[in-house]
């Protein structure tokens, strides 16, 4: 099988990147220059009209959605333990991974990409005020359910549901805090969280997605 990854540094694309690498997959990660404007090429939109990161393409079919990849990558790879296997811990897991996508994920487009929503300058400006605090209290949000995933003796997130297991919501977590500091919500203010961001950032692939990424964890950081 072959497994092509396109990705761009530090977008949603870093969850199925990790994942890829962690499962020790043999795969090709393409980087799609975003802030360039790549993904509205006439090339890329051939791969994905909706013009967006990330698609996994798997013997030359085209996949998107981090939440439908990263299940297929747990299907794939099923000795890397990224899904639960009991039907409850599986469906708490979705739960909270269709929330960081569906919710959390959004806010900070308002924030980053204002743009997309309305075309008036001022209503951009408002929108972007408006989900910064909104961004903080879901970082608050993610920082409890590491708390009680701690608290509980587990390393990784899903530890409640008993599948302590490095999952697509620990990358998800380290992308969603790391964006926040973009937008100046200060990520060692939720200190469950950016301990445990410290600590998976030191995993042997989560070290080799960040260095080929070039990501800095804290944007608010001074080096
Ligand atoms: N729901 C989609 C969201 C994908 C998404 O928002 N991708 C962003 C990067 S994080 C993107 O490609 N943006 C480029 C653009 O909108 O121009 C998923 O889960 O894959």
């Amino acid at each position: 099988m072959t497994i092509q990854l396109y990705f761009s540094p530090g977008a949603c694309s870093f969850v199925p990147h990790v994942l890829l690498e962690m499962a020790g997959a043999s795969f090709e990660p393409t980087m799609v220059k975003l802030h360039k404007g790549e993904q509205y090429g006439d090339e890329y939109k051939a791969i994905n009209p909706r013009s967006q990161v990330p698609v996994l393409v798997a013997n030359g079919q085209a996949l998107t959605q981090i939440v439908a990849i990263c299940g297929y990558i747990a299907a794939q790879f099923p000795a890397a333990n990224f899904m639960p296997q009991s039907a409850w811990a599986q469906a708490k897991m979705l739960e909270t991974f269709a929330w960081m996508n569906n919710t959390v994920h959004p806010t900070f487009t308002h924030i980053f990409m204002p743009q997309k929503f309305s075309e008036d300058a001022a209503a951009q400006a408002s929108m972007k005020a408006f989900h910064i605090p909104q961004m903080a209290a879901r970082l608050a949000e993610i920082d409890a359910l590491i708390g009680q995933a701690k608290a509980k003796g587990g390393q990784f997130i899903a530890a409640p549901w008993g599948h302590d297991h490095f999952t697509a919501l620990d990358a998800y977590t380290l992308t969603l805090t790391r964006w926040g500091s973009i937008a100046g919500i200060d990520p060692t203010q939720f200190t469950q969280a950016w301990a445990h961001i410290q600590q998976i950032a030191v995993l042997p692939a989560m070290a080799r997605v960040i260095e080929r990424e070039r990501l800095q964890l804290n944007l608010m950081a001074k080096t």
